[in-house]
């Protein structure tokens, strides 16, 4: 039975201005005169408009269904209310929100309003919000009711207009105010290279920086994966990721909107709800926490899961253990692939053969695959050159989906790039004799939990900051469902006694939850080099064993 939300029922879809369906091709797009990426979207829309595109499942509430025409409709109300506010060309429309339809619609609203969309993580705290606004200086920023009395202040003083409100059970003041505008809307016109979103990604130094990705980075990587991984009529993708990050955001809503696919939409990961909607389903996009926390399930098995036709992993190390289980329990080979918010996909392991026959061309456990095409990848060492095949150096990429730059940081964006232009992806690997690419490590200090980035230098920082603290390391150590977690070891000044436990309460009250240590040791003094440098090889060889199980 079809549920329709309140918010919807007056909706006429008159007078669509895009005709449908039409699946774009490489050329295609190119011969584009208006490149916003809503167009090349709005064009794979099926052309039975009354489908069902987006069905919610396992939230509080009711299931709700939204039709393509909905989509349509709705995306174009909220880009009218946009236009209306009369920002300045290039505002920045921030957005930190519970996920739910709504929110997606609102991305879709931006693009087609021709502003530039900033999702924000919704575990960011205030200082860190403080940092984005100040950096991004967004004209709009939309946040959920409960947080608007602690946002407002923090947004009005970076200068944002417009403070709206987005709630997870289609309530707000943005929903509100779209509703009286019409359900048509021309998007405005775009070219390949201006900027679509902000993705904010941290540093080195601990300083986010924003990456811009055009209208042409999106709609290039989204085309070339339609294709690459056979996406077909009749494809229902299960979305069970946040959406305000690469993954969640451009890889699964762009893939199942370019292809006119359903999905259903889950607004939290749920290890038994995915399970349960595999025999409705045919593609699922997950970090591999999202695989171990499934394999826990007795429900998964080889009967619940034939219906899927592709499980796609990345945004971390998939453990090639996890990889041999999930072929074993399910019959399917999961299919790795490698990106960054800076590039959006690089690499992907072959759709068409399966490991088990033997072929060249497989998805091979431990790889991420080959380079996409149209993307460039090349190993090199330390001095630049070129690297032999199988010898592990730095990923270097080139490419239609290589973003623009770093939001105001033009000398940041140069030291990112080599002189011959290619980008430094910070991360380590090898490309073997048939092209397969192996990530080993990165040379950029990174620790990657549960999909999500975090940078030691930034939690070192904040510590640091802390009463009687003299220095501090963060270092990755393996972890069994989230892949690897952060340990910080924490030296005092002299004479001083710290807590670990108050220092981990100290990070809570000011950083994302998933950046606080997992654990916390209060050391006199932190392994040096000859050199004074800090060996957080030696940390993370002492650590290592600390949440031993599954990963040994
Ligand atoms: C939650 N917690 C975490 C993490 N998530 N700790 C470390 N790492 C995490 N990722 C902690 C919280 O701090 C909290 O601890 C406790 O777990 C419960 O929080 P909750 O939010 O309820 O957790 P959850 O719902 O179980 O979330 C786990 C999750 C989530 C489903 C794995 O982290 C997730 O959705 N990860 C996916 C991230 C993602 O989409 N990455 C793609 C980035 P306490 O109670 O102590 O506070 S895009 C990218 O990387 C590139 C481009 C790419 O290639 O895709
Ligand atoms: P982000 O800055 O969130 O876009 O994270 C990008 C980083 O995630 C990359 O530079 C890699 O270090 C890592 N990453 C993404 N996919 C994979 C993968 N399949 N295997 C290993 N690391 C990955």
């Amino acid at each position: 039975m079809q549920t329709v939300p309140p918010s919807c029922k007056n909706w006429a879809c008159d007078g669509l201005r895009i005709p449908s369906p039409h699946f774009l091709t490489v050329s295609e797009t190119f011969a584009m005169t208006n490149h916003n990426l809503f167009i090349a979207l709005r064009q794979a829309f099926p052309s039975q408009l009354h489908d069902i595109a987006v069905e919610t499942c396992c939230s509080s509430g009711q299931p709700l269904n939204y039709s393509w025409q909905d989509l349509d409709a709705r995306s174009a109300q909220m880009a009218n209310m946009l236009q209306g506010l009369q920002l300045p060309e290039g505002s920045r429309i921030a957005v930190q929100v519970e996920k739910s339809v709504e929110a997606m619609l609102l991305y879709l609203a931006t693009l087609r309003a021709g502003f530039i969309f900033l999702p924000l993580n919704t575990a960011y705290q205030n200082a860190e919000i403080e940092y984005f606004v100040q950096n991004a200086e967004p004209a709009v920023f939309v946040c959920t009711p409960t947080n608007l009395e602690r946002i407002r202040p923090i947004a009005q003083q970076a200068g944002t207009q417009h403070v709206l409100t987005l709630g997870d059970d289609q309530t707000g003041t943005l929903l509100e105010q779209a509703a009286g505008h019409p359900t048509t809307q021309t998007p405005v016109s775009k070219q390949p290279d201006d900027v679509a979103a902000i993705l904010y990604t941290s540093g080195t130094t601990g300083r986010s920086k924003g990456a811009m990705l055009t209208h042409g980075n999106l709609q290039s990587n989204a085309v070339m994966l339609k294709d690459y991984w056979g996406w077909k009529e009749g494809d229902v993708l299960i979305h069970a990721l946040p959406i305000f990050h690469v993954h969640g955001l451009f890889v699964a809503i762009h893939a199942a909107l370019i292809n006119g696919s359903k999905m259903i939409w889950m607004a939290k990961f749920d290890p038994k709800a995915v399970i349960a909607a595999m025999p409705r389903a045919t593609v699922f996009m997950g970090v591999p926490t999202l695989y171990v926390r499934m394999l826990a399930e007795p429900t998964l098995t080889r009967q619940q899961a034939q219906n899927m036709r592709l499980f796609i992993a990345g945004s971390a190390p998939l453990l090639i253990e996890t990889f041999q289980e999930w072929q074993e329990r399910t019959g399917h080979t999961i299919l790795e692939r490698y990106g960054m918010s800076e590039t959006i996909m690089l690499t992907s392991n072959p759709y068409t053969a399966d490991a088990r026959n033997g072929s060249q061309s497989t998805r091979r456990g431990g790889t991420v695959g080959f380079a996409l095409p149209g993307v460039q990848l090349r190993v090199v060492d330390d001095k630049g050159q070129p690297a032999h095949t199988g010898e592990i150096g730095n990923i270097q990429v080139q490419g239609p989906n290589v973003f623009q730059g770093y939001w105001r940081m033009p000398e940041k964006t140069k030291e990112e790039f080599t002189v011959d232009g290619w980008f430094k992806t910070g991360d380590v690997g090898k490309i073997d004799t048939s092209n397969y690419v192996t990530i080993v490590g990165r040379s950029k200090d990174l620790i990657i939990s549960g999909g999500y980035n975090v940078y030691p230098a930034e939690i070192e920082s904040y510590i640091n900051e802390l009463p009687g603290v003299a220095e501090s390391a963060l270092v990755g150590v393996p972890h069994p469902d989230f892949g690897e977690v952060g340990v910080a070891v924490v030296i005092p000044k002299p004479g001083v006694m710290l807590d670990s436990e108050q220092i981990l309460a100290a990070i809570k009250s000011q950083l994302a939850n998933f950046k606080v240590p997992k654990c916390c040791f209060v050391a006199q003094e932190l392994p040096r080099n000859t050199m004074g440098k800090v060996q957080k090889n030696v940390l993370r060889e002492s650590y290592k064993h600390l949440f031993a199980t599954a990963t040994q």
